[in-house]
């Protein structure tokens, strides 16, 4: 497999010649600065490829060419922008980027609660508080039927938590759960924009009556327009699964299983539509045998992310080690049906002073190089295992 690192364009802090000494091969990145819907141009993309090219360094996948709204909701001007998505493409593909990542979750990306849990070690790591989302569901979002969706016992705890919470924490936690895991992405809401609530609240809005039927149709139709181009040009799509891989905020979420990906693997069944293999992602629910998927997927998936979660209690979960047996099965899968693969190492642990470098959330230094000299040395041992 290819070792990949997701660099965030010559704005990062983190520079491309940092990454050739820590033994980085290829690398991922998206054109951060466009806005969503528009057009990725020949020239823009071509800029940021020579940039790659000259450090000695080859851009390996597009992390993400986001899909706007109104294409996952099937609105009426989605066939502007999938024109829009079909020109970035041909783009891509004339300057050889032709693996591209992106997800289809509904208004929001990942979501996580805290992005400093604390651990005995010293480090801080990424970490998914139930209560606190069920709290951000029904007491600030205010979201019609939210009850619903939780059990008595945890309302009851969120209703204890609502005495208790300041008005500074509940500050933060809006801004972690929409502004700061979203921004950096392309996603819906970013750093500045002003009452992120009412945007959130209109943005749920446009999916009132979307349910995952209509969802998946929309995938469908969506992939199926692009498909053409794909296939000229020998263009991978990998879907993102949903992270967490369960429903939220009574939205539909439809990248979630084994059963979702194989639906939607087999709707358009060709080699451009694949699945981008997010262990971590898939490991946040119990339900899923990560290794089982991998089996059953490694070879409809070009691109992986490597990192692990650990669940909590009743449906907590935050991020563990990379150093983990299940990764290492997903890697030796990976490495007998699909070594072409490129993968890379996914949230890496705040650490050694990475705290105010003003990384993305997740997108630490130090944590991700430590996960990469893990990963890599697993991946020896892997590959000398099956010579
Ligand atoms: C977060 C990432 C996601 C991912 C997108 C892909 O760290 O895993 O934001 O990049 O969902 O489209």
């Amino acid at each position: 497999m290819k070792k990949t690192w997701r660099w965030f364009g010559p704005k990062d802090p983190i520079t491309l010649s940092m990454l050739k000494q820590i033994g980085v091969e290829g690398i991922v990145t998206a054109l951060h600065d466009i806005p969503n819907g528009e057009v990725w141009t020949l020239d823009a993309i071509q800029h940021r490829y020579n940039i790659i090219k000259d450090a000695g360094l080859e851009w390996s996948v597009v992390e993400s060419l986001p899909v706007s709204e109104a294409i996952k909701c099937g609105a009426p001007e989605r066939d502007r922008l999938i024109e829009n998505y079909i020109q970035s493409l041909e783009n891509l593909a004339r300057v050889g980027v032709k693996t591209v990542c992106y997800n289809f979750m509904p208004v929001i990306d990942w979501i996580r609660t805290d992005l400093e849990h604390p651990l005995d070690d010293g480090t801080k790591t990424l970490y998914y508080d139930r209560i606190k989302f069920a709290y951000f569901d029904c007491h600030i979002l205010q979201r019609e039927g939210a009850a619903a969706d939780y059990s008595p016992e945890g309302l009851a705890q969120v209703e204890e938590l609502s005495k208790v919470i300041t008005p500074d924490e509940e500050a933060k936690l809006i801004d972690t759960i929409i502004v700061k895991t979203q921004g950096f992405i392309n996603g819906n809401i970013s750093e500045g924009d002003k009452n992120p609530v009412e945007l959130f609240k209109s943005l749920l809005k446009r999916y009132e009556g979307i349910d995952r039927g209509q969802l998946r149709e929309n995938l469908v139709y969506w992939l199926k327009a692009i498909l053409p181009t794909c296939s000229k040009y020998g263009i991978q799509m990998c879907i993102h699964p949903d992270d967490p891989p369960f429903q939220v905020l009574g939205l539909p979420r439809i990248v979630t299983n084994a059963h979702d990906v194989a639906w939607i693997l087999n709707a358009v069944d060709h080699p451009s539509n694949g699945f981008t293999f997010c262990a971590g992602s898939l490991s946040a629910s119990k339900e899923n045998d990560v290794p089982q998927m991998a089996r059953l997927f490694a070879s409809r998936s070009p691109f992986l992310h490597l990192r692990y979660t650990t669940t909590v209690g009743e449906g907590d979960f935050m991020e563990s080690s990379h150093l983990n047996p299940e990764l290492i099965e997903v890697m030796r899968i990976f490495e007998q049906q699909n070594p072409a693969v490129a993968m890379r190492p996914d949230h890496g642990r705040d650490m050694l002073g990475d705290e105010d470098k003003g990384y993305n959330p997740g997108y630490s230094f130090h944590g991700r190089m430590l996960a990469l000299g893990q990963l890599s040395g697993m991946l020896a041992v892997i590959q000398e295992e099956l010579k």
